[in-house]
């Protein structure tokens, strides 16, 4: 891919006439960075106007293949004209080879031996582990019916149900979509100490991200997942990783729990499991817990689905020889160099980064992580701000070093 010589973009861009804000039908649950996108193709993406942008969001993390990757589109194209939905009510050719190969590449990097659920959205893939762990806790474990508690994390993100938003910390997620679900222990992250206090007989499950991903790509103390993986095996306790922000090469590893040498009971999946071409999840993990969803107890209009079970599939063809995480740990490595020299010349107060994924601190009154990704999008790179004064990038992580070095030119631009 050459190098787009630097855009001469104009000091603002304008909102378009086609901005969501305006729009009197659409709702306004969002509050996107001024910029209306037609096209995109690798790392790179044009608006409305023809200009150009390096796009470090990468759909939160859904387009780790970048956009348009040919693998993908070539999947989805075939499938297109075979097959898209036959409902679980029948089976397909693609069903049972999609779970295979999935179990293929992530079974090794959980416990026990592999099943795999297939779902849609994110949340619905953390909403069916918390079911399977509660049925398996009630009809396995012996915790008494109705009394399944779940730990889980201070500054987590789960997805938007009111199940999930029920253990969310963060009030603007939580506020006013009560009834609230009961269940739910919320704990400091990373303090395997106050985690461990939180267990009791009714404890089925620990939910948490291995690195936190709104929070602002926040890693653990090295001891803590280790700590807590022991814990939970010594208290008959699931350890569900939620990795559909983290996994599928966005740390430099299959899954972000490989970089502790962890393996957990569940892992949940999705975002770059459809290649950014469709909503693909899925739960992976001990067959004993996932096999007590029996028929008739969870299920999904398009769980797997053919068409995504087309794209999954070569989504899991372009992890299983480990060279885009291999890539994305040796590029994630020299940009953190990069990244570090602006701390260390004052442009940036922290960097928290693994793989390629990284979160940025804007120094204290400096500006917020808003004005930043809108000082961003003037030079050509796409980011979004996640709280306060901190941005999360994400690139594709089929970026290449040239391109990743023009966007942190840029981001330095930005800075300055
Ligand atoms: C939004 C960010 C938010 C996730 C983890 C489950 C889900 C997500 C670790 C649910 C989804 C998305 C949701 C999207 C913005 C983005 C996000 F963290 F990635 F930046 F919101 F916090 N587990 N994260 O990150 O997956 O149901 O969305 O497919 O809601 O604005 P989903």
């Amino acid at each position: 891919m050459s190098i787009a010589p630097p855009v001469t973009l104009p000091s603002s861009p304008s909102p378009s006439p086609s901005s969501s804000e305006t729009s009197q039908v659409l709702a306004h649950n969002y509050h996107p960075l001024p910029v209306t996108l037609v096209d995109g193709l690798g790392s790179w993406v044009t608006d409305v106007e023809g200009r150009r942008y390096l796009d470090l969001l990468s759909g939160y993390s859904a387009l780790n293949f970048g956009h348009r990757h040919p693998s993908l589109v070539a999947a989805a194209h075939a499938q297109i004209d075979r097959l898209t939905l036959t409902s679980r009510a029948f089976d397909h050719d693609l069903l049972v080879p999609f779970a295979e190969a999935l179990a293929g590449l992530v079974g090794p990097l959980v416990a026990g031996s592999p099943m795999v659920l297939p779902m849609n959205t994110g949340a619905e893939a953390v909403e069916t582990a918390i079911k399977a762990a509660r049925k398996w806790g009630y009809e396995v474990k012996g915790v008494p019916d109705g009394r399944a508690t779940i730990v889980v994390a201070d500054g987590n993100f789960h997805g938007r149900t009111t199940t999930i938003v029920s253990f969310s910390t963060d009030e603007d997620a939580r506020r006013h979509f009560g009834p609230y679900t009961p269940g739910f222990v919320v704990v400091p992250y990373g303090d395997a100490e106050a985690l461990a206090a939180a267990v009791d007989e009714t404890t089925v499950a620990v939910l948490i991200e291995p690195i936190q991903g709104e929070q602002g790509v926040v890693v653990p103390p090295p001891s803590y997942l280790p700590a807590v993986r022991s814990l939970c095996t010594a208290a008959d306790v699931l350890l569900i990783c939620d990795e559909i922000q983290s996994g599928l090469g966005r740390t430099g590893t299959t899954l972000a729990s490989e970089l502790w040498g962890v393996r957990p009971d569940l892992v949940t999946l999705g975002k770059a499991l459809g290649g950014g071409v469709l909503p693909v999840s899925a739960v992976v993990g001990r067959s004993d817990v996932l096999g007590v969803l029996t028929a008739g107890t969870h299920g999904s209009t398009f769980g797997g689905n053919p068409l995504a079970c087309a794209v999954g599939l070569a989504v899991v063809g372009l992890l299983s020889d480990g060279s885009v995480q291999a890539t994305a740990a040796a590029l994630g490595t020299r940009w953190g160099q990069r990244l570090d020299t602006l701390v260390s010349d004052g442009l940036l107060a922290s960097v928290r980064r693994a793989g390629l994924w990284a979160g940025l601190d804007v120094p204290d009154g400096r500006m917020t992580g808003r004005d930043l990704c809108e000082r961003l999008l003037a030079v050509g790179v796409l980011a979004k701000d996640t709280h306060g004064s901190t941005i999360r990038l994400a690139p594709p992580l089929t970026i290449t070093a040239d391109e990743l070095d023009l966007a942190t030119d840029r981001l330095e631009l930005a800075l300055r």
